[in-house]
């Protein structure tokens, strides 16, 4: 289903008096106002394949409707999201739920919808029907040669998908590790997956990139052979100039300084990609900027600071993806929270003023130190993320156009109420 266009245009005229005078005080609040509207207009973030229907817990999964039925679909939603928002241009997919049996139809579909490939995923953590190994040991780091090639092979499978989409970067997400004490030799698990991922490397196209995506635990609960960032950089490190970590928000202890690990792989040239969601205990994948709101501001600040200091271009040179997965809303709905949240964060983090924030870390003013980053954080940026998003073509608010369009009961009356969506 698309919007059409004017229906966009009655919406973003009927709120326009209050977001000019929302725009109107903001701008006159903050320097670089067109610049920063540049920045936010071209920011994109991947939306992935799988948040599209509604997640479970293994205690059950109550599907909403209307969910997509298959990749085509799939497109479609988030063609829509791209469509109310400007800034989801891209969808990650995951192999095989994703296998695309017409990749020329397919990637003409993305491109229609103004969409491109973001990082692929590879998917060693469940056993497809007729599957010869299984993977309940583990796949890279298995002790049986045959298991860790069948993992090899997949992981090149996916890749030649990807290559057929345009796609340019392979996302490893390994459930790899041990239940218990003793049930492994965490050298030999090491060892294996570094020899399976050197192979898998050796397959990559020249242009592409490779992220090792790490986690601290689940679904093993004693060690995770990529089990967080020093693990990972010593995986990207040997793997070569191709590989980098790819973080994501819900993959670490309680308490862990995000910010500082960002800020260090990007020093390192490591940092490759992004999983966005937001988390109260552990891999909770809620709707981004939902739990820790000054966490993702404080992990934005990093980024934007690491990455100028590098010369990086903000949009481009990091894979920007989601990764949720959830119970109770609404997943597009989720999506579009999840999106405006990282358009905000970012913004705010553009705010900064990081020259008068230097100068407090020279002279050891603390106080001024927070006050500055404060101040970025507590402005109220949404006229702004909604007058970059209206520039491109989208909606002053698309949850709303989303809700009084009734976008979900017309997939519902489309694709059925009892509808299960490939993935989770
Ligand atoms: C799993 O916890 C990871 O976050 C991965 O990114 C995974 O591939 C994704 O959640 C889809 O299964
Ligand atoms: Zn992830
Ligand atoms: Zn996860």
């Amino acid at each position: 289903m698309k919007i059409e266009q004017y229906k966009i245009q009655e919406h973003n005229q009927a709120g326009m008096a209050a977001q000019q005078r929302a725009f109107d005080y903001l701008s006159g609040e903050i320097k670089n106002v067109p610049e920063i509207l540049q920045q936010l207009m071209a920011f994109q973030v991947g939306i992935p394949s799988w948040a599209l229907g509604t997640g479970g817990t293994r205690f059950g999964r109550f599907p909403g409707g209307g969910e997509p039925r298959n990749l085509e679909e799939k497109i479609e939603d988030i063609g829509l999201i791209h469509q109310l928002n400007q800034s989801s241009g891209a969808i990650s997919l995951h192999i095989p739920w994703d296998i695309p049996s017409n990749p020329t139809h397919i990637k003409t579909m993305a491109a229609q919808h103004g969409l491109r490939f973001d990082a692929m995923n590879s998917n060693t953590f469940q056993d497809q029907p007729g599957q010869e190994h299984s993977y309940k040991f583990g796949s890279l780091q298995h002790v049986n040669k045959d298991v860790r090639k069948q993992a090899i092979e997949h992981n090149i499978e996916v890749i030649r998908h990807g290559i057929e989409l345009g796609s340019e970067a392979l996302t490893v997400w390994l459930s790899d590790g041990s239940c218990f004490p003793g049930q492994l030799n965490f050298r030999h698990a090491f060892q294996n997956t570094l020899e399976g991922l050197r192979e898998i490397y050796a397959a990559l196209p020249d242009h592409w990139k490779i992220f090792v995506e790490y986690k601290a635990a689940e679904p093993n609960f004693y060690s995770t052979t990529v089990g967080d960032w020093g693990q990972s950089l010593l995986y990207a490190n040997k793997l070569g100039p191709k590989a980098y970590t790819l973080v994501d928000l819900g993959h670490h202890l309680p308490n862990a300084n995000i910010e500082q690990i960002v800020s260090l792989l990007l020093m390192e040239g490591k940092l490759g990609g992004f999983h966005f969601n937001d988390s109260k205990y552990g891999d909770d994948d809620l709707t981004v900027g939902s739990i820790k709101p000054y966490q993702l501001f404080l992990i934005f600040n990093e980024l934007v600071e690491g990455m100028d200091a590098r010369g990086m271009n903000h949009t481009t040179d990091l894979g920007w993806m989601i990764d949720a997965s959830h119970n109770v809303k609404d997943p597009l709905e989720d999506l579009l929270q999840s999106v405006e949240a990282i358009m905000i964060t970012y913004a705010q983090a553009l705010l900064v003023d990081r020259k008068k924030l230097l100068a407090a870390q020279q002279n050891n003013d603390v106080v001024t130190a927070q006050e500055i980053l404060q101040q970025a954080f507590r402005t109220d940026v949404r006229s702004l993320v909604a007058a970059a998003r209206m520039q491109s073509g989208g909606a002053l608010n698309p949850l709303a156009l989303y809700r009084s369009e009734k976008v979900r009961e017309h997939l519902i009356r489309e694709r059925g109420a009892k509808t299960m969506a490939t993935g989770l």
